[in-house]
């Protein structure tokens, strides 16, 4: 990032290998990652693979398959490192979910550590009315952070230090008991978030966080949903601008599919391409410098 000057992560979303390569080569020299779901391809192959890992040495960016792996650990050991895909012997990087437990990243890490690879965990999505709740949030963080010898960072929607302070209320209780009895078990949790606030639980457990961060690791927030402006797709993406992802929210790099590569202006893609290279790095700038 610092070398080639860029916070630009390109999600090249498109199906055939001839133009995801095009695609690469152009843009190669304004981006730090490229990422793909490799199973959209119609016509994968190894020899795919080869080109581009070619690319991303001329051009010097790391691949990202964005695999979202979700199984028990077990199953994405096998999903990770078999298959057509062999996803572990190329992607420098891919992602997953921790609804099933600590066990997906422990499977993970048993390839992708030896091989050099690294983990990134989804800690909330960019899609409007998503379940991520705010415990999940909370202990998908603790995960990554007792994890941090492969998990690197997250998808996320802000930095690391907003994403602890924006979970510390969360409870470990939900809000519907088992009667379903929602607003009683709303009252409880309130009244323990109180008393969890009275008597500083929650500023250690920050300052903890905060500590455990600063000692022991450093975590990178990559963010999907960005666009030169403020909108959304039909099917529930929401997009926000450079400025808001890098400068105030403080994540670490955007994400950009469509906005770059079906963009409805005339111009070419790596024009686009340029300019959200200019305002996600002048962000970052901005945000260092304030
Ligand atoms: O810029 P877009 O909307 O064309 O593409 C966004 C890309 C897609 C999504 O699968 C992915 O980012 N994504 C993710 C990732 C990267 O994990 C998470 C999320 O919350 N939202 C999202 O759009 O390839």
């Amino acid at each position: 990032m610092e070398d080639k000057q860029t916070n630009l992560c390109l999600s090249c979303d498109l199906h055939k290998a001839a133009e995801i390569l095009e695609l690469a080569d152009t843009i190669g020299p304004h981006i730090c990652v490229l990422k793909l779901h490799i199973d959209t391809l119609i016509d994968f192959s190894e020899a795919f693979v080869d080109s581009l890992e070619e690319l991303s040495k001329k051009h010097n960016f790391l691949i990202f398959e964005d695999r979202k792996f979700a199984d028990i650990g077990n199953t994405v050991v096998n999903q990770y490192k078999n298959g057509i895909y062999k996803i572990a012997s190329w992607a420098h990087i891919t992602n997953a979910h921790t609804l099933p437990g600590e066990g997906i990243i422990t499977g993970l890490a048993s390839v992708g550590k030896q091989l050099g690879r690294g983990l990134l965990l989804l800690a909330e999505m960019s899609s409007a009315n998503n379940l991520f709740s705010k415990e999940y949030t909370q202990r998908t963080v603790d995960m990554a952070l007792r994890n941090s010898d492969f998990v690197f960072g997250f998808i996320a929607q802000q930095s690391l230090p907003k994403l602890i302070e924006s979970t510390s209320s969360a409870s470990s209780s939900s809000s519907i008991d088992s009667n379903g009895n929602y607003f009683f078990s709303f009252y409880i949790q309130y009244i323990y978030i109180y008393c969890k606030k009275f008597i500083l639980l929650s500023t250690i457990n920050i300052i903890y966080h905060i500590y455990e961060i600063l000692v022991d690791c450093d975590m990178l927030v990559l963010t999907p949903g960005v666009d030169l402006d403020i909108g959304g797709d039909s099917l529930g993406q929401v997009y926000r601008t450079p400025k808001l992802v890098i400068e105030d929210m403080g994540c670490d790099i955007i994400i950009v599919g469509r906005g770059i590569y079906s963009a409805k202006s005339e111009s070419k893609p790596a024009e686009i391409a340029l300019k959200f290279k200019a305002a996600g790095w002048n962000s970052y700038l901005n945000r260092i410098a304030s």
